[in-house]
Protein backbone atom coordinates (compact mmCIF):
# COMPACT_ATOMS: atom_id res chain seq x y z
CA UNK A 1 0.00 0.00 0.00
CA UNK A 2 1.73 3.17 -1.24
CA UNK A 3 -0.38 5.97 0.48
CA UNK A 4 0.41 6.49 4.50
CA UNK A 5 -2.16 10.12 6.53
CA UNK A 6 -0.50 11.15 9.16
CA UNK A 7 -2.93 12.36 11.32
CA UNK A 8 -4.59 12.76 14.36
CA UNK A 9 -8.46 11.05 14.76
CA UNK A 10 -10.04 14.52 16.62
CA UNK A 11 -8.01 16.73 14.46
CA UNK A 12 -10.99 18.06 12.18
CA UNK A 13 -8.52 19.42 8.94
CA UNK A 14 -7.41 15.21 8.93
CA UNK A 15 -11.25 14.86 9.13
CA UNK A 16 -11.35 16.50 5.35
CA UNK A 17 -8.86 14.13 4.12
CA UNK A 18 -10.26 11.26 5.46
CA UNK A 19 -13.73 11.88 4.11
CA UNK A 20 -11.76 12.15 0.53
CA UNK A 21 -9.83 8.80 1.29
CA UNK A 22 -12.69 7.35 1.89
CA UNK A 23 -14.79 8.77 -0.73
CA UNK A 24 -11.94 7.72 -3.38
CA UNK A 25 -11.80 4.40 -1.51
CA UNK A 26 -8.54 4.26 -2.23
CA UNK A 27 -6.48 2.01 0.64
CA UNK A 28 -4.06 3.57 2.56
CA UNK A 29 -2.09 3.31 6.13
CA UNK A 30 -3.49 5.55 8.90
CA UNK A 31 -0.84 6.99 11.16
CA UNK A 32 -1.55 8.52 13.76
CA UNK A 33 1.03 11.12 15.43
CA UNK A 34 0.42 12.22 18.91
CA UNK A 35 2.34 16.11 18.49
CA UNK A 36 2.90 15.45 22.61
CA UNK A 37 5.00 12.95 21.86
CA UNK A 38 8.44 14.44 21.01
CA UNK A 39 9.60 11.97 18.73
CA UNK A 40 6.39 11.99 16.41
CA UNK A 41 6.26 15.53 16.76
CA UNK A 42 10.00 15.57 15.02
CA UNK A 43 9.14 12.88 12.52
CA UNK A 44 6.04 15.22 11.05
CA UNK A 45 8.23 18.00 11.48
CA UNK A 46 11.27 15.78 9.19
CA UNK A 47 8.00 15.79 6.50
CA UNK A 48 6.51 18.82 6.84
CA UNK A 49 8.74 21.60 8.80
CA UNK A 50 4.99 23.64 9.45
CA UNK A 51 4.42 20.64 11.91
CA UNK A 52 0.69 20.35 10.78
CA UNK A 53 -1.24 18.22 9.91
CA UNK A 54 -2.78 16.05 7.31
CA UNK A 55 0.10 15.14 5.26
CA UNK A 56 -0.31 12.55 2.72
CA UNK A 57 2.81 10.47 2.23
CA UNK A 58 3.25 8.42 -1.24
CA UNK A 59 5.99 6.05 -1.53
CA UNK A 60 4.56 5.21 -4.76
CA UNK A 61 5.20 8.24 -6.61
CA UNK A 62 7.86 9.70 -4.18
CA UNK A 63 5.57 12.45 -2.89
CA UNK A 64 4.87 14.50 0.84
CA UNK A 65 1.39 16.05 0.34
CA UNK A 66 0.75 18.70 3.23
CA UNK A 67 -2.59 20.71 3.23
CA UNK A 68 -5.98 19.07 3.42
CA UNK A 69 -7.08 20.90 0.62
CA UNK A 70 -4.04 19.72 -1.66
CA UNK A 71 -4.58 16.57 -0.62
CA UNK A 72 -7.47 16.04 -1.67
CA UNK A 73 -6.34 17.59 -5.00
CA UNK A 74 -3.89 15.19 -5.40
CA UNK A 75 -5.69 12.44 -4.41
CA UNK A 76 -8.85 13.04 -6.88
CA UNK A 77 -5.93 13.41 -9.62
CA UNK A 78 -3.87 10.60 -8.92
CA UNK A 79 -5.77 7.81 -7.13
CA UNK A 80 -9.75 8.67 -8.83
CA UNK A 81 -11.77 6.67 -7.61
CA UNK A 82 -15.42 5.89 -6.72
CA UNK A 83 -16.22 9.71 -6.17
CA UNK A 84 -14.55 12.52 -8.44
CA UNK A 85 -14.31 15.38 -6.09
CA UNK A 86 -12.63 18.03 -8.18
CA UNK A 87 -15.33 18.48 -11.03
CA UNK A 88 -13.93 17.66 -14.65
CA UNK A 89 -15.06 21.84 -15.65
CA UNK A 90 -12.82 24.08 -15.23
CA UNK A 91 -15.13 27.03 -14.13
CA UNK A 92 -17.11 24.37 -12.27
CA UNK A 93 -13.78 23.41 -10.26
CA UNK A 94 -12.86 26.83 -9.82
CA UNK A 95 -16.25 27.17 -8.02
CA UNK A 96 -15.36 23.86 -5.81
CA UNK A 97 -12.01 25.47 -4.55
CA UNK A 98 -13.77 28.78 -3.74
CA UNK A 99 -16.10 27.01 -1.15
CA UNK A 100 -13.43 25.07 -0.18
CA UNK A 101 -11.12 28.72 0.93
CA UNK A 102 -14.54 29.82 2.08
CA UNK A 103 -15.05 26.54 4.48
CA UNK A 104 -11.67 26.71 5.66
CA UNK A 105 -10.73 30.22 6.11
CA UNK A 106 -14.60 31.84 7.26
CA UNK A 107 -15.80 28.56 8.81
CA UNK A 108 -12.79 26.73 10.01
CA UNK A 109 -10.36 29.27 11.52
CA UNK A 110 -12.77 31.21 13.53
CA UNK A 111 -14.24 27.74 14.37
CA UNK A 112 -10.61 26.83 15.89
CA UNK A 113 -10.19 30.27 17.44
CA UNK A 114 -13.34 29.84 19.57
CA UNK A 115 -12.42 26.12 20.45
CA UNK A 116 -8.84 26.83 20.81
CA UNK A 117 -9.15 29.24 23.27
CA UNK A 118 -10.82 27.42 25.89
CA UNK A 119 -7.67 25.79 26.17
CA UNK A 120 -5.81 28.48 27.38
CA UNK A 121 -5.75 29.41 30.96
CA UNK A 122 -7.98 32.01 32.03
CA UNK A 123 -5.04 34.77 32.21
CA UNK A 124 -3.80 35.04 28.21
CA UNK A 125 -7.42 34.04 26.99
CA UNK A 126 -8.34 36.08 24.03
CA UNK A 127 -11.94 37.40 24.58
CA UNK A 128 -11.59 39.97 21.94
CA UNK A 129 -10.31 37.78 19.18
CA UNK A 130 -13.19 35.33 20.07
CA UNK A 131 -15.75 37.80 19.70
CA UNK A 132 -14.21 38.93 16.21
CA UNK A 133 -14.63 34.91 15.70
CA UNK A 134 -18.46 34.36 16.46
CA UNK A 135 -18.86 37.02 14.24
CA UNK A 136 -17.63 35.88 11.37
CA UNK A 137 -19.10 32.19 12.02
CA UNK A 138 -22.43 34.45 12.23
CA UNK A 139 -21.80 36.21 8.86
CA UNK A 140 -20.62 32.14 7.02
CA UNK A 141 -23.83 30.36 8.38
CA UNK A 142 -25.97 33.53 7.41
CA UNK A 143 -24.34 32.91 3.82
CA UNK A 144 -24.20 29.26 3.59
CA UNK A 145 -28.22 29.19 5.09
CA UNK A 146 -29.07 30.99 1.63
CA UNK A 147 -26.70 28.74 -0.56
CA UNK A 148 -28.51 25.76 0.66
CA UNK A 149 -31.76 26.34 0.10
CA UNK A 150 -31.80 24.52 -3.03
CA UNK A 151 -29.21 21.31 -3.45
CA UNK A 152 -27.98 18.77 -1.21
CA UNK A 153 -24.41 20.15 -1.19
CA UNK A 154 -21.92 22.29 -1.61
CA UNK A 155 -21.63 22.55 -4.67
CA UNK A 156 -25.33 21.42 -5.95
CA UNK A 157 -25.89 17.67 -6.97
CA UNK A 158 -22.64 16.07 -6.54
CA UNK A 159 -20.56 15.91 -3.47
CA UNK A 160 -17.27 17.70 -3.35
CA UNK A 161 -13.82 18.87 -2.10
CA UNK A 162 -16.16 22.07 -0.80
CA UNK A 163 -17.95 19.23 0.98
CA UNK A 164 -14.87 18.09 2.67
CA UNK A 165 -14.26 21.17 4.22
CA UNK A 166 -17.87 21.81 5.50
CA UNK A 167 -18.10 18.54 7.29
CA UNK A 168 -15.73 19.21 9.56
CA UNK A 169 -16.01 22.87 9.98
CA UNK A 170 -19.40 22.99 10.74
CA UNK A 171 -19.64 19.95 13.04
CA UNK A 172 -16.91 21.54 15.44
CA UNK A 173 -18.72 25.17 14.30
CA UNK A 174 -21.68 23.66 15.87
CA UNK A 175 -20.41 23.46 19.10
CA UNK A 176 -18.15 26.61 18.95
CA UNK A 177 -21.30 29.25 18.03
CA UNK A 178 -24.12 27.46 17.61
CA UNK A 179 -26.25 27.80 14.62
CA UNK A 180 -29.39 30.45 14.73
CA UNK A 181 -32.85 28.96 15.20
CA UNK A 182 -34.22 30.16 11.52
CA UNK A 183 -31.03 28.75 9.88
CA UNK A 184 -32.83 25.42 8.89
CA UNK A 185 -31.21 24.90 6.02
CA UNK A 186 -27.94 24.86 7.22
CA UNK A 187 -29.01 22.69 10.22
CA UNK A 188 -30.17 20.23 7.39
CA UNK A 189 -27.03 20.40 5.66
CA UNK A 190 -24.72 19.54 8.58
CA UNK A 191 -27.32 16.43 9.18
CA UNK A 192 -27.38 15.70 5.99
CA UNK A 193 -23.22 15.63 5.84
CA UNK A 194 -23.29 13.31 9.38
CA UNK A 195 -25.46 10.79 7.73
CA UNK A 196 -22.80 10.38 4.48
CA UNK A 197 -21.27 7.06 4.83
CA UNK A 198 -17.73 8.96 4.54
CA UNK A 199 -17.93 11.35 7.34
CA UNK A 200 -19.99 8.75 9.65
CA UNK A 201 -17.46 6.56 8.93
CA UNK A 202 -15.11 9.56 10.64
CA UNK A 203 -17.16 10.16 12.66
CA UNK A 204 -17.57 6.63 14.53
CA UNK A 205 -13.66 6.56 14.31
CA UNK A 206 -12.98 9.59 16.70
CA UNK A 207 -15.34 8.70 19.20
CA UNK A 208 -13.24 7.09 21.26
CA UNK A 209 -11.09 10.30 21.54
CA UNK A 210 -14.46 13.31 22.23
CA UNK A 211 -13.96 13.60 25.66
CA UNK A 212 -10.67 15.56 24.36
CA UNK A 213 -12.86 17.98 22.63
CA UNK A 214 -12.54 21.30 24.58
CA UNK A 215 -15.55 21.91 26.39
CA UNK A 216 -17.30 25.92 27.17
CA UNK A 217 -16.32 26.75 30.99
N1 LIG B 1 -4.11 24.62 6.42
C1 LIG B 1 -3.86 23.34 7.03
C2 LIG B 1 -4.30 23.42 8.49
C3 LIG B 1 -3.92 22.17 9.25
C4 LIG B 1 -4.13 22.33 10.74
O1 LIG B 1 -4.38 23.42 11.28
N2 LIG B 1 -4.02 21.19 11.45
C5 LIG B 1 -4.10 21.22 12.89
C6 LIG B 1 -5.04 20.13 13.38
S1 LIG B 1 -6.73 20.39 12.90
C7 LIG B 1 -2.74 20.94 13.48
O2 LIG B 1 -1.93 20.24 12.90
N3 LIG B 1 -2.50 21.46 14.68
C8 LIG B 1 -1.30 21.17 15.40
C9 LIG B 1 -0.48 22.37 15.71
O3 LIG B 1 -0.81 23.48 15.21
O4 LIG B 1 0.48 22.22 16.46
C10 LIG B 1 -4.61 22.24 6.26
O5 LIG B 1 -5.58 22.56 5.55
O6 LIG B 1 -4.21 21.07 6.32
Amino acid sequence: MSLTLHFHPLSSFCWKALIALYEIGVPFTPKLVDLGNPAERAALLQLWPIGKFPVLQDDARGEIVPESSIVIEYLDRHYLGRTRLLPADADKALQTRLRDRFYDLYVHLPMQKIMLDRLRPEGPKDPHGVEEARAQLRTSYAMIERQMAGGAWAMGDDFSLADCAAAPSLFYGSMAQPFGDGETNLAAYLERLKARPSFARVLKEAKPYFNMVPKER
